[in-house]
C-alpha cells in the first residue's frame, strides 16, 4: 500500500484522538502504540477480505497449518514492513517528536510456544503469505503463554507471563465462527433407515471452541492469511445446572502453554488440548468448504492439512469421524481423502520425545477418536502383519503397549513424512521411524527448515540493512538469494571495513542492552560468542560452559587472549531438573569470571533471562560467533544457527542438522567444524565402548576445568556441580561432551587467532551473509507447496501481469 509521511501524521493524530480522547502528547507509551496498532490494523482490512473472497471465487486449494505453537513475535513492525510503510510511519513518528522504537518496545511478544517447533510455524505463517500461498495456521490463544524466566540467586524461577493483559491488538473475536467440541461421555452406533449408522453422543462434556483471528501480512503482495487461535468457553446453552467448577475446567483447556520442549508430557490437560484445538480446526474446514459443496468428494483438491509434530495427529481420526458420522462417507472412501489431505512432519529425534497416552486415559476422553483408531489399527494389522511379520507391526500399530502412539498414528493417516534437515530425515528412516520406512518408502522426504529474513535482516538489522541496500540494490528484500551479488566484493576491501562497522554498531546496541537487563558492562570491543536455544543436554550448553572454565584457568595462569564475551540465552522446562542445575552453574560461573577483574579483562559471560523471539531480534545482529554444537544426531535441525549465519557470524558447529546444509552451502573455510560425527557416535553405541573417565583422565585441561565443578572455586554449585560432574563421569556422559572438548577448544583457538585479521574474518561473515538466502523459509514452503501439498503460490501482482 501507499501511504506517505504527512498522511499518515494525520491520521495517527485523528486515531489517537477518537480512541483516547486527548492529543498524542498526553498519551503514555502503551496508548501510543495501542493506537499505532489499531491504526495499522485498519490498513489491513480490506487486503485480508480480498484475499478471503479471491481464495473463495477461484477456489484456491488452501493449506491449514495445524500446531500447538506459534511463535508470531512482535507484529507492528512486522505488519508495518510487510505493508510496504514502515519507513513513512517511521519517519511519520520522528517528526512528531516520538521514538518509534520505544512504541515497538510497548508491544507484548506472544510467547505461545516452547522453541523452535513454534517459531518455524510462525516463520511459516509469514512465509507463505509473502510467496502468495493460501496458507491458514490452526492452533491455540493460551491465554498465558511460555513461562516468563527470571533468575534468583542465579536459580531460574518461572513467572506467569500475562501477555494479554493489555489485550492483544492484532486479534478478532469471531464467536459466529465457533464450534461445540465433544469430550468424554459414551457413543452410541445405531443403524439408521437409510443404512448409514447413525453416531449418538451420551453425557459428553461440550466445549464452545471459539476462534480469535490474526491477520498474516504477505510482503509487498497485497496478500494476507489467516491464523486462527481457539479458546475454549462454556456452551452458550450450557444450562442452570451448569456450574462454576466445570466453567473453570472449561477455561483451563485454553489457559496455559505446557513448558515442555521436546518432551512429551503425558498430561490430561495437554491430551484435552490437542482434541479441542485439531477438532476445532477440522469442523471449522469442513463447514466451510460444506457452504460451497454438496458432497465431500472433492474435498482433497481443496484442502491440505499439515500435522506440525505429533499434537495435531487426532487430525487424523477426527477428519475421519467427521466424514463418516457427519458427512455419512464409507469407511474406505473417508480414509481415501485423509491420506490424501493430511501430511506430517516430525521435529525430534529423540525417543523419549515421541509422544504416547495411556489408552486409558485416551480412550475415556475421546471415546469416538479412540473407537476409529482402533479400526485404523485393526486395518493395519490386516493389511501389513502377512507380509511384515507380526513383530514388526506391533512395534508400529496406533495402538501397543497400552498406548496410542502418536507418530506412528500420524506416520500411518499422512501422505507424506518430512524430517527437517538431510541427517534428520535419513535419521527418521534409518531409526526412529524406520519400521514405517519399510511400508512406506515412497511417503518420507527431507524438508530443510528456514526462516525469514524480513524479521531477521530487515527488522532486526538496520546496519547490515543499509548496507546492502547501498552495495547490491533492494532486490534482496524481496529475493533473498540476490544475496549472493555480495560475493563479488568479496575482495573490496571498504566493504569488507563497512562490513565490520556495522557488526560493531549493533554490538555497542547489545552491550547497552545488556548493561540495562543484567547490569554488566561488557565491552563491545570483544568477540560476540552466542549460544541462544531451549537450554537441554544434547544441545550441550554444558561443553560451552565447560570451555569458559579452561579459558579462565589459562587467563589465571597468565595467558593472555582476546576478549571473548559469551552470551547465553536459554529457558530451561520447569520439571528438567538436570538443565536447571546447568543453568544455575552458568550463572555462577558468569559471577566468577565477571567479578574477577584479572580474567574479565579478556573473558566475560552473560547470561540473559527471558529469551525469546524479541531478545533473538537484538543478540543476533551483534553476534560473531554462533555455537551449534549439539551431540551430532540429535539436533533436527536447528535454525537459530540460521538466522545467526545470515547475521555474519561464523557457525562453530557440530556436523549436526542443518549446520552439515550451512557448511555446504559456505564451504569448508567459513565454518568451524568440530567433534565426533554422527556415524562416530553410531559407533560407539553399538560397540558400547564409550569410556568417558578416560577422556578425565588423559587430557590435563579437560581434568582441570572438570575439577572446578567440585573443588568449591565456583562458589554456590555444591550440589549442582557435584550432579554435572556425575552424570559426565560416574554416569558416562550421554552426550559425549567429553569426547568433544578438545577439538571445541582447537575451534575456538582458531576461531581468536581468525579474529585478529579483521578483513579475513569480514570474508567470512561476508561470506556467510551470501549465502543466507537459500534458507529463506520462502523456499521451504514453496517446496512443502510443490511436493506436499500441491498448491500453488499466486498474488494479486499475478493476475496483473497475467
Ligand atoms: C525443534 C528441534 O529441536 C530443532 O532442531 C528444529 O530446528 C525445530 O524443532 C524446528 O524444526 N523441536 C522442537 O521444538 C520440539 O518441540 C518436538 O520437537
Amino acid at each position: 500500500m501507499s501511504l506517505t509521511k504527512e498522511q499518515f501524521i494525520t491520521e495517527f493524530k485523528d486515531i489517537a484522538l477518537k480512541l483516547y480522547a486527548a492529543p498524542l502528547d498526553d498519551l503514555s507509551t502503551q496508548q501510543l502504540y495501542q493506537a499505532l496498532a489499531l491504526l495499522t490494523r485498519s490498513y489491513i482490512g480490506q487486503p485480508w477480505a480480498e484475499t478471503k473472497k479471491r481464495y473463495d471465487q477461484e477456489e484456491t486449494k488452501q493449506v491449514f497449518y495445524f500446531s500447538i505453537e506459534f511463535l508470531p513475535g512482535r507484529l507492528l513492525q512486522s505488519n508495518l514492513l510487510n505493508l510496504g510503510i514502515l519507513s513513512e510511519v517511521e519517519a511519520g513518528l520522528n517528526e512528531l517528536g516520538l521514538r518509534p522504537q520505544k512504541i515497538f518496545d510497548a508491544e507484548a511478544d506472544p510467547g505461545l510456544g516452547n522453541g523452535g517447533l513454534g517459531r518455524l510455524a510462525s516463520a511459516f505463517m509469514d512465509a507463505m503469505a509473502s510467496v502468495g500461498m493460501a496458507g491458514n495456521g490452526n492452533g491455540i490463544r493460551y491465554q498465558y503463554g511460555l513461562f516468563k524466566q527470571a533468575f534468583v540467586n542465579g536459580y531460574q524461577v518461572e513467572l506467569p507471563d500475562d501477555w494479554m493483559r493489555n489485550g492483544f491488538a492484532w486479534e478478532t473475536r469471531k464467536e459466529n465462527r465457533a464450534v461445540t467440541v465433544k469430550f468424554g461421555g459414551w457413543v452410541e452406533l445405531r443403524p439408521s433407515r437409510s443404512g448409514n449408522l447413525r453416531v449418538i453422543y451420551h453425557n459428553t462434556d461440550d466445549v464452545l471452541a471459539v476462534p480469535y483471528d490474526v491477520a498474516m501480512v504477505g510482503y509487498h503482495n497485497q496478500v494476507v492469511n489467516n491464523l486462527r487461535l481457539w479458546s475454549a468457553e462454556a456452551p452458550i446453552n450450557a444450562g442452570t445446572d451448569f456450574t462454576l467448577e466445570q466453567k473453570e475446567r472449561i477455561n483451563q483447556i485454553t489457559q496455559i502453554l505446557y513448558p515442555d520442549d521436546s518432551d512429551a508430557s503425558g498430561k490430561q490437560l495437554r491430551l484435552r488440548q490437542e482434541y479441542f484445538f485439531t477438532s476445532a480446526g477440522i469442523q471449522s474446514i469442513v463447514r466451510h468448504y460444506r457452504r460451497t459443496h454438496n458432497s465431500m468428494a472433492g474435498f482433497a483438491d481443496r484442502v491440505a492439512i499439515h500435522i506440525n509434530d505429533t499434537h495435531p495427529a487426532m487430525a487424523i481420526p477426527e477428519l475421519m469421524r467427521v466424514l463418516m458420522d457427519d458427512e455419512h462417507v464409507s469407511w474406505d472412501e473417508a480414509w481415501r481423502i485423509t491420506l490424501k489431505v493430511m501430511s506430517y512432519t516430525n521435529h525430534t529425534l529423540l525417543s523419549e520425545a515421541l509422544e504416547v497416552w495411556p489408552i486409558d486415559m485416551f480412550s475415556g476422553m475421546v471415546p469416538r477418536i479412540y473407537q476409529i483408531i482402533q479400526e485404523i489399527d485393526r486395518r493395519f494389522r490386516l493389511v501389513f502383519v502377512p507380509q511384515f511379520g507380526q513383530a514388526m507391526i506391533d512395534r508400529i500399530a496406533p495402538l501397543g503397549n497400552g498406548q496410542v502412539r502418536m507418530a506412528y498414528l500420524a506416520s500411518i493417516g499422512s501422505h507424506a513424512i518430512n524430517g527437517v534437515a538431510p541427517i534428520h530425515s535419513e535419521l527418521l528412516k534409518k531409526d526412529v521411524l524406520h519400521d514405517l520406512y519399510q511400508i512406506f518408502p515412497e511417503r518420507f522426504n527431507n524438508k530443510t527448515n528456514g526462516i525469514t529474513p524480513r524479521r531477521w535482516i530487515q527488522i532486526g538489522d538496520r546496519p547490515l540493512s543499509h548496507l546492502l541496500d547501498k552495495k547490491i540494490g533492494t532486490t534482496w528484500r524481496k529475493n533473498p538469494l540476490a544475496l549472493r551479488q555480495l560475493h563479488d566484493f568479496a575482495d573490496d576491501t571498504r566493504f569488507l571495513d563497512d562490513l565490520n562497522a556495522a557488526k560493531a554498531e549493533n554490538k555497542r546496541a547489545l552491550a547497552k542492552y545488556i548493561d540495562q537487563v543484567v547490569h554488566v558492562k561488557v565491552d563491545p570491543d570483544a568477540i560476540f560468542d552466542v549460544q541462544i536455544k531451549r537450554l537441554h543436554a544434547y544441545k550441550r550448553q554444558l561443553l560451552h560452559v565447560l570451555g569458559i572454565l579452561d579459558a579462565y584457568l589459562a587467563i589465571k595462569r597468565g595467558e593472555k587472549r582476546p576478549k571473548r564475551l559469551h552470551i547465553f540465552g536459554a529457558k530451561a522446562a520447569p520439571s528438567y531438573v538436570y538443565a536447571k542445575e546447568i543453568i544455575k552453574v552458568m550463572n555462577a560461573v558468569a559471577d566468577l569470571v565477571n567479578g574477577d577483574p584479572d580474567v574479565s579483562k579478556y573473558l566475560q559471560v552473560v547470561f540473559l533471562p527471558n529469551y525469546g523471539v524479541t531478545m533473538a531480534e537484538k543478540i543476533i545482529p551483534a553476534a560473531d560467533i554462533s555455537e551449534q554444537i549439539s551431540t551430532a544426531g540429535k539436533e533436527a535441525s536447528g535454525t537459530s544457527n540460521m538466522k545467526l549465519m545470515s547475521a555474519g557470524a561464523l557457525t562453530l558447529a557440530t556436523l549436526d542438522g542443518a549446520n552439515i546444509e550451512i557448511k555446504d552451502a559456505v564451504g569448508d573455510d567459513n565454518v568451524e567444524i568440530f567433534g565426533l560425527t554422527e556415524e562416530e557416535i553410531a559407533g560407539y553405541y553399538q560397540r558400547g565402548d564409550y569410556h568417558a573417565r578416560d577422556f578425565y583422565d588423559q587430557d590435563p585441561r579437560l581434568h582441570a576445568a572438570l575439577d572446578m565443578l567440585v573443588n568449591g572455586q565456583i562458589p554456590g554449585i555444591e550440589t549442582e556441580g557435584r550432579d554435572i560432574f556425575n552424570s559426565l563421569l560416574t554416569y558416562n556422559d550421554e552426550y559425549f561432551v567429553l569426547a568433544d572438548f578438545e577439538s571445541y577448544l582447537a575451534a575456538n583457538e582458531r576461531l581468536d587467532k581468525l579474529y585478529q585479521q579483521p578483513r579475513i574474518w569480514a570474508k567470512k561473515a561476508l561470506a556467510n551473509i551470501a549465502e543466507s538466502g537459500r534458507f529463506s523459509a520462502d523456499f521451504t514452503v514453496q517446496r512443502y507447496g510443490r511436493e506436499i501439498w500441491h498448491v500453488v503460490a499466486k498474488t494479486p501482482e499475478d493476475d496483473h501481469e497475467a
